[in-house]
């Protein structure tokens, strides 16, 4: 079966502003990236993917563009990107970039032209409403906390801003709009870089009468909204298509059904899509903001559905466990302490023997952990600072919230690169925009890449199972043990080919049944301890033991 490149390929997710300083501010730059890019290189990756490096305020980490055809000056030139484009080619990568086209920084020329006055010709690139009874147009709420509409006195209207009121939603039913946006993702295009992953892109259309939400928060009214799909495949003939871009969405609050013919490639809409329900088995009630477990068996059936519904419906997973708004992946679903390799191991092989391209979110590949900061000061990200204020509101303890926003903040994974035991990690030689980690001098990158039993290396080895072996990106999923509460186990098939993959997802030694077939055909690939035994119906796992079997 014939695929297309970035089906059996492995992306590497870079938050630039704390991957590498080179210039002593404490912030990381493009530079720093070019630094590393034999690193990546090593580690196997075929694509790199940059949040975004556009000129910002910063007031969500750069997904508040004042201007998108120039680079923040923090981060470099444009001279510094074009020679980082050339180093990741030159050394067969490919580099995508980030496009926040949901909304723009309220310092975007476009947006201070529309607050200028009502009959501005910019006015109609954002969304605005007059009061309803002297008050917000609905009770739609920012995904930040609070409500989703800014008052301005001048005009005496509100504006929408789904994410933090620095940030004004794009009105896409004008056509002006898409047709500023689309000119932009050319001027990239035309630089060479090799796709996109696009930002809440399934937030851009709304319900346009703006109804109030009697049972949420307004999510449905904007969400896979009504016209998603026309300018969706609008954007891809204009800009995608022509360009041969990688095209990955991040889809807020989707559903399965829409992400089949978001990424069915009959519909031209998209390559790929990020969901994140498998991320809300940790939210009681969906609520992020409360100290909880994860759900195994919820975790598990979610994996699974999307896994068969994807597949049958010719749709394509973005495979992933952590990004720069998640929480670490081994300190939420793997161990800490004395398991932390085996487990970090274990839930890379989980993840990238499924069916999807799977993304490497820096740090991830050696094992990178929660900070544990112990005090608001320590936090930056402008989410946490927001859910902090709230929490208090509502009679939370100080030190209560801390406990959740060490499981819960976006903070988590922004923490600066460990790259080695030397002072800030070596991440930079000033004072990093926010604290390294207690735990770099054990867990880095220069360690990793010296330890043959690293995590890094096990990635390594998992990246190069993909180019290897062809059921991986395209045999079928099925779901072993559903109901088993520590064991994670599936089998890929194809055609006379079986992949068995079995993990434990827990510190205790359990013993399994498999109802495997053609065992004395098996042989194992990869296992995240040295000595496991071959493949047999009844199997012992010891703590995070994770096996890969094939068999033909
Ligand atoms: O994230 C959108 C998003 O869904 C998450 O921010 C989530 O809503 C939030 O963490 C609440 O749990 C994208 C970017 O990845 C994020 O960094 C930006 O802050 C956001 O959009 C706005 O651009």
């Amino acid at each position: 079966m014939s695929s297309a490149w970035w089906q059996n390929a492995t992306v590497y997710q870079i938050y630039p502003k704390s991957f590498n300083d080179t210039t002593g501010n404490g912030i990381g730059d493009i530079q720093g990236i070019i630094e590393k890019l034999d690193y990546l290189n090593t580690l196997g990756v075929d694509v790199i993917w940059l949040t975004p490096i556009y000129q910002s305020p910063q007031k969500d980490n750069g997904y508040d563009i004042s201007d998108y055809y120039s680079i923040e000056p923090t981060y470099g030139t444009m001279e510094d990107f074009e020679e980082l484009l050339a180093e990741t080619h030159k050394r067969g990568m490919k580099l995508i970039m980030d496009l926040v086209i949901n909304h723009t920084s309220t310092e975007h020329e476009w947006f201070q032209q529309a607050i200028s006055s009502k009959d501005n010709e910019f006015r109609d690139f954002y969304i605005w409403k007059n009061p309803v009874n002297g008050a917000e147009p609905n009770n739609w709420q920012s995904k930040f906390g609070g409500s989703a509409w800014e008052y301005d006195k001048k005009s005496g209207q509100y504006y929408l801003h789904l994410f933090d009121k620095t940030q004004a939603d794009l009105n896409w039913e004008n056509k002006q709009v898409r047709k500023k946006l689309y000119e932009m993702i050319r001027f990239w295009a035309e630089k060479g870089i090799d796709g996109f992953r696009l930002d809440v892109i399934n937030l851009i259309s709304k319900n346009q009468q703006f109804p109030s939400d009697d049972s949420g928060d307004g999510r449905k009214f904007y969400t896979d909204g009504p016209r998603i799909h026309e300018f969706l495949h609008e954007l891809t003939q204009a800009v995608f298509k022509p360009y041969n871009m990688m095209t990955v969405g991040e889809m807020s609050s989707t559903n399965l059904e829409n992400c089949v013919l978001y990424t069915n490639p009959e519909r031209e809409e998209l390559d790929m899509t990020f969901q994140f329900h498998h991320l809300k088995v940790d939210y009681p009630n969906g609520d992020k903001w409360t100290k909880a477990p994860f759900d195994f068996i919820e975790l598990k059936k979610i994996l699974s559905r999307w896994q068969k519904g994807m597949h049958e419906g010719n749709g394509w997973n973005a495979l992933f466990w952590c990004n720069h708004d998640q929480p670490r992946a081994v300190s939420r679903f793997g161990d800490e302490g004395e398991y932390h390799r085996e487990s970090a191991k274990m839930l890379a092989t989980t993840l990238h023997m499924m069916q999807g391209t799977p993304y490497i979110y820096q740090g991830e590949e050696f094992g990178m952990m929660n900070p544990h900061f112990t005090s608001l000061e320590q936090y930056r990200d402008v989410e946490s600072i927001n859910a902090f204020n709230i929490l208090k509101a509502e009679g939370k303890t100080e030190q209560e919230i801390i406990e959740i926003l060490q499981q819960k903040s976006r903070d988590n994974a922004r923490t600066p690169m460990q790259w080695s035991d030397e002072q800030h990690a070596g991440f930079t030689s000033g004072t990093p925009w926010i604290e390294v980690a207690s735990h770099y001098p054990e867990i880095n990158a220069e360690r990793a890449t010296q330890d043959n039993q690293s995590i890094f290396k096990h990635y390594q080895r998992l990246i190069n199972l993909r180019k290897n072996y062809d059921i991986i990106t395209n045999g079928d999923f099925q779901i072993l043990l559903e109901d088993d509460p520590n064991v994670f186990a599936y089998t890929r098939n194809g055609q006379g080919e079986k992949l068995v993959v079995v993990s434990n997802f827990y510190d205790e030694e359990i013993k399994v049944n498999l109802p495997i077939e053609n065992i004395d055909q098996s042989r194992l690939l990869l296992s995240n301890y040295s000595d496991s035994e071959p493949l047999s119906q009844q199997l012992s796992l010891r703590p995070y033991e994770s096996l890969i079997y094939y068999i033909s």
